[in-house]
């Protein structure tokens, strides 16, 4: 099981916001054969394993004596794949052991009750700690009916944000911006303002060397006339929220999938997510460089993060600068 938790998030950057699932099917000790979900919107991992199970032409008493263990309880609606209880039930297997219920509230305990109902044996949580780390925000998102909100953060030597001239670009180094590329890979979407979008013409998705569900942007702004022809609005993967209520904002989640948010926007924004609570991770990518007086600092008090109870939790270097990573 724990290899197939492993095995399973290899594919988490095309599954998103979906779980990573593995599947695998054994005869005694001896594996038979193996599934993955290796895509949003395509096949489910159970699926995937009993396809292959079907070229084994095995007679209905062999396949009595099966086992499939599946890393996430098995589906029981129809999402944009039909339920995976169906499937197993007409694949004559009569045991199943399960790494983790689902938290996904149209589950959580029913595909398990389908199974038991239709006289399958099912053992389940045998390593759901397991399971919950592989798909963090995943679980975040069904236990707080919000996604998992990280913000991002690229500070100079004195907590500067940006020059009010508006001469620096960068403050950090090309390797401390490669490395938000990589960050903005795990996110289900980016949330900026609209001075950002205006100022910066940021592109804001996710340039890795892997295949990537690109993050949904989404821009929190008051202004409704946008150039179309600005590189955040180059494709239909964006919205323009203009409501500025965080909380309505964050509620408006609750029905859909996406899990979590990368927050990548100036002082103002950033500090009013602070202010409103909703942040649970907090990275900055310090420079050792001074942005001077004639510039806009990220936060009105020094330990700004420490005196609303963040804890740093790990730090590390990228060449010059530093990268810090605080959580609640
Ligand atoms: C499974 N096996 O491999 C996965 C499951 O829209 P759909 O049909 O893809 O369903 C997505 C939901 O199904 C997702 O939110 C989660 O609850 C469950 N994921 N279930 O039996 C799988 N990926
Ligand atoms: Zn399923």
């Amino acid at each position: 099981m724990r290899t197939l938790i492993v095995d399973a998030s290899t594919y988490r950057f095309t599954t998103k916001p979906n779980p990573t699932v593995g599947a695998m099917i054994v005869n005694e000790e001896k594996v038979l054969c193996t599934g993955f979900h290796t895509k949003y919107g395509c096949n489910h991992a159970e699926v995937e394993c009993l396809n292959q199970l079907d070229s084994k032409n095995l007679s209905a008493e062999d396949k009595k004596k099966l086992s499939l263990l599946v890393t996430l309880e098995p589906c029981c609606h129809h999402g944009k794949t039909p339920p995976c209880t169906d499937e197993i039930i007409k694949s004559g297997i009569k045991n199943v052991i399960v790494g983790s219920l689902d938290p996904n509230p149209l589950m959580s305990g029913k595909g398990i009750q389908v199974l038991r109902d239709a006289g399958i044996n099912v053992k389940t949580d045998v390593l759901s700690n397991e399971v919950k780390k592989a798909n963090y925000s995943f679980f975040f998102k069904h236990k707080n009916n919000r996604p998992f909100i990280c913000i991002k953060i690229a500070m100079s030597n004195d907590g500067m944000s940006h020059s009010l001239n508006g001469s620096s670009t960068w403050i950090t180094s090309k390797k401390s911006r490669d490395d938000v590329q990589s960050l903005r890979a795990n996110y289900d979407a980016i949330v900026t303002g609209g001075n950002t979008v205006r100022d910066d013409n940021p592109r804001m998705n996710a340039r890795v060397s892997y295949d990537v569900n690109q993050p949904r942007r989404i821009v929190i702004t008051r202004e409704k006339n946008w150039d179309m022809k600005m590189n955040f609005f180059r494709d239909n993967n964006f919205e323009i929220v203009n409501s500025c209520q965080l909380d309505e904002f964050i509620k408006s989640f609750q029905d859909r999938d996406t899990c979590s948010l990368l927050i990548e926007a100036g002082p103002k924004l950033v500090n009013s997510f602070l202010d409103a609570g909703l942040c649970d991770q907090f990275v900055i990518y310090k420079s050792n460089r001074d942005l001077g007086q004639n510039s806009v600092p990220w936060f009105e008090n020094k330990n700004a993060l420490i005196k609303k109870g963040f804890k740093l939790k790990a730090r590390s270097y990228i060449e010059s600068d530093v990268k810090e990573v605080y959580t609640i």
